[in-house]
């Protein structure tokens, strides 16, 4: 089985949790963010993660990790229920983490000097200039805040919940870009939160950044 995938891209970062969590072997691909070829000769359009099942090619991440908890220990049918309220969380989650962390990603090893270029000149289109998202940084700081006061309301320990879900993994996937913000620090409890679902899932976000 092969993750093609973005090191720095939360929604393969969902495949490799789950994957971990479950213990499955895998051959890990990371692709240059400019490499189109790979991606629309495998699936047809430009995206990741794509997953080669021993049968198959799947490439959304949620239906990559139904298929892969068969068993369902990630209580995937639970929260495959209520993905409608997360998918809201992780877009305004994602709203800020992304204007935050995407200046920085471009610097880390997953980047060169082309796929760099390719990557800011796709993202500024949504976004605005990169420079002015680093010049406006503390205000997207304060709505991330917010938003992550209201997520640790609802910690028990886990994401609405007594028991390790789906749901954990679809929040902390969002979350790690934050590691690389300088001047960014999660609160002690979501810190103390996303250090232990990276430990259930063996999952070492600096580990693959910066390798
Ligand atoms: N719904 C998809 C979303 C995947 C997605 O948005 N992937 C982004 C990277 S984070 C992508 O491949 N973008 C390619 C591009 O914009 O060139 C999933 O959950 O897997």
């Amino acid at each position: 089985m092969k993750l093609y995938h973005y090191v720095h891209c939360p929604f393969c970062i969902r495949v490799r949790m789950a994957l971990g969590f479950l213990n499955q072997d895998y051959e890990s691909i990371v692709l240059p963010y400019d490499d189109e070829k790979t991606p629309l000769s495998l699936m047809g359009k430009k995206m990741l993660p794509i997953f080669s099942f021993t049968q198959g090619v799947s490439n959304e991440s949620l239906d990559i990790i139904q298929r892969l908890d068969a068993k369902n220990l990630l209580q995937t049918t639970e929260t495959l229920n209520n993905i409608e309220n997360l998918n809201d969380l992780t877009a305004k989650i994602g709203k800020d983490v992304h204007s935050l962390a995407m200046p920085y990603w471009i610097w880390t090893p997953e980047f060169n000097e082309q796929s760099r270029h390719y990557f800011q000149s796709k993202k500024e289109i949504k976004r605005g200039p990169f420079k002015k998202l680093v010049q406006e940084k503390s205000k997207f700081i304060k709505n991330l805040n917010i938003t992550l006061s209201e997520v640790e309301a609802k910690l028990k320990p886990f994401y609405e919940s007594e028991k390790f879900s789906l749901s954990d993994i679809i929040i902390a996937s969002h979350l790690w870009g934050m590691y690389v913000v300088p001047e960014f620090q999660f609160s002690p409890k979501v810190h103390a939160y996303l250090q232990e679902v990276a430990k259930i899932c063996k999952f070492n976000y600096h580990e693959d950044f910066w390798r």
